[in-house]
């Protein structure tokens, strides 16, 4: 019988709490309201999955069917020639990656190593912080808008939460971000967003070239104007094949650069089923977005990704978002349709930042608000 929950998690963070919950209403409250998160549930010390996060078996994620990603996944591209003599063979191998698969891992990136471990530390660091310090990020709190903490995507709107806290950055300018991002991350996560800025800039300078079409005076500073960097915390989880940390979903950017730890469990959809980017040590991990999916006219893949939490350990990963800003207009690049068909019309791009918010993860269904 599951024991009803009376304000559990304060005193109860010394693992002596009850063990399950059926107070639907109590759990949203403590997780999602007053900012305890999946981690301050599992402080507590439950041994079990409060319904709310038993996802359908059609979502589950089942690690043993996943299926070898050797066909799929490239081996990681070597970045160190991009933008120089030879670097022709390096955008190559990007364009047919984001064509075949929209994922890709990438070495020799110009970003130092102890610098990725330096934000795994950070990452952590932020949320084993005290309840307390982390809820003054919570949205409507928090003293800057670009800065928040939350758990789950859409906690409001989702029917099953997924088992992830994460703390997100934007970035505006250094201003701001010295004012307002949390001291236990701030320093390291803007070095981070600098030092990946020229490989970020190659890839996609790379990328929109191989679409053969030219591009406009200032569109590849435009397409990438708007970067978010977002610390992720899956905590460990008592039943991961119930449940999910990410639901399937592909991102509103145009790429994704994902820091991703040891841990693994990440997954991408294939034709015949999904495949593991089973972790590179040193290596980045690059995904297109829908922005890129709809510049490209469908030709570089937004690809579907989910990701499992672990049983036993926390997993952290860090996603820096590279977006347009709100006004800048998205669509194919004109070249593209000239003579063939337009798969997805012209939008600004916050109005489809809006729709993608406005709902939980549903696969790549997010890209039909531009479809034709
Ligand atoms: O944690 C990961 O590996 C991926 C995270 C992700 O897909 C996201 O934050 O949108």
């Amino acid at each position: 019988m599951a024991l009803v929950l009376e304000n559990p998690f304060p005193k109860s963070l010394s693992k002596t709490g009850p063990t399950k919950f059926s107070d639907d209403g109590k759990l949203l409250e403590l997780v999602v309201k007053e900012g305890y998160g999946v981690k301050g549930m599992v402080d507590s010390g439950i041994a079990e999955l409060p319904q709310r996060y038993i996802h359908p078996p059609h979502e589950r994620i089942v690690r043993k069917e996943a299926i070898d990603a050797l066909c799929y996944l490239a081996k990681p591209i070597d970045l160190s020639k991009l933008g120089r003599e030879g670097g022709e063979e390096v955008a190559r191998a990007l364009c047919e990656s984001a064509e075949k698969l929209g994922f890709f891992q990438v070495v020799n990136h110009g970003v130092p190593f102890e610098l990725l471990e330096s934000m795994k530390c950070a990452t952590k660091r932020f949320f084993e912080m005290p309840v307390e310090k982390k809820a003054m990020y919570l949205r409507g709190k928090t003293p800057c808008p670009n800065v928040f903490y939350g758990t789950s995507f859409a906690p409001d709107k989702e029917v099953c939460l997924e088992w992830k806290d994460y703390l997100s950055m934007i970035y505006m300018n250094d201003e701001e971000a010295l004012k307002y991002w949390p001291e236990q991350c701030r320093d390291v996560s803007l070095e981070y967003l600098k030092k990946c800025k020229a490989m970020i800039s190659g890839i996609l300078k790379g990328l929109l070239e191989g679409l053969g079409v030219g591009l406009e005076e200032g569109a590849l500073e435009a397409y990438m104007e708007a970067k978010a960097v977002n610390l992720n915390y899956y905590p460990p989880c008592p039943n991961p094949e119930l449940t999910v940390g990410v639901g399937r979903h592909s991102d509103l950017a145009a790429l994704t650069v994902l820091l991703q730890d040891e841990i693994g469990g990440l997954y991408v959809k294939v034709d015949k089923g999904w495949i593991e980017i089973s972790p590179v040590p040193g290596a980045l991990v690059i995904n297109v977005g829908d922005t890129l999916e709809i510049l490209s006219n469908g030709r570089y893949k937004s690809a579907e990704h989910r990701v499992m939490a672990s049983g036993s350990k926390e997993r952290v990963s860090i996603p820096i978002f590279v977006s347009p800003r709100p006004h800048t207009m998205i669509g194919p690049l004109p070249g593209l349709v000239e003579d063939g068909k337009a798969v997805y019309g012209r939008l600004l791009f916050g109005e489809y930042m809006a729709n993608y918010f406005g709902a939980g993860h549903q696969g790549k269904s997010s890209l039909d608000f531009a479809r034709i």
